[in-house]
């Protein structure tokens, strides 16, 4: 049978400027992802499925970023060119865009703090639309990916990460293997799109 019938909900993270390359945190080979995305997203458009695509969407002033206390450069601030989606990536119109990150307080690196265009949260989101697993692709593999897929598995969604279709910050060259190998543990999946055809 193949993994794809109903209940099941594509999240695309993060593919934007900012963390594309000459992005103000630019992942070097971020957007190698992008292409092997188009294709999942034609795959979950032609099954009806959700697609669920997030955005990093900041504040001017937010504790996320280093003059502020953060770990971070000033990246993805709501309405400028860096937070705008990478032109390469093709959805929908239908798709639900999923914005993260809008409290100044606090860092929220999980799709599970992210709100639809309604107020919605993910999970609620979710809930409504019947989901009850994921598939997970995007940026980045170490933090947005990582977090989201551990929150899924606590859920008790069944989640997949598409492994052909993430890349990480890499802060520490190994952060990325460390991610996937805390994923799988935790019950994640994997699966590439040779796979999911
Ligand atoms: C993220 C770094 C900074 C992410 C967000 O969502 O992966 N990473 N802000
Ligand atoms: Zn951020």
């Amino acid at each position: 049978m193949s993994p794809l019938k109903l209940k099941k909900a594509l999240v695309v993270v993060d593919i934007q400027n900012d963390f594309c390359p000459g992005g103000a945190l630019g992942i070097s080979d971020g957007d190698e992802a992008i292409p092997v995305l188009n294709k999942y997203i034609k795959i979950f458009e032609k099954k009806k499925l959700p697609i669920l695509i997030t955005r990093d969407w900041h504040p001017k002033v937010t504790r996320h970023f280093k003059p502020y206390g953060g770990l971070w450069p000033k990246h993805c601030v709501q309405g400028t060119k860096g937070a705008e989606f990478h032109r390469f990536l093709k959805f929908p119109k239908e798709a639900i865009i999923m914005s993260k990150g809008m409290d100044p307080q606090k860092d929220s690196y999980s799709v599970f703090q992210a709100f639809d265009p309604n107020g919605t949260e993910f999970f609620n989101l979710l809930k409504i639309l019947g989901v009850t697993e994921i598939y997970i692709g995007g940026l980045a593999t170490d933090y947005c990916v990582k977090y989201t897929a551990l929150d899924a598995g606590r859920a008790g969604l069944k989640v997949y990460v598409l492994t052909d279709a993430i890349r990480g910050v890499n802060i520490s060259p190994k952060d990325s293997e460390d991610a996937l190998k805390e994923m799988l543990s935790a019950g994640v999946k994997k699966i590439t799109l040779d796979k999911l055809k």
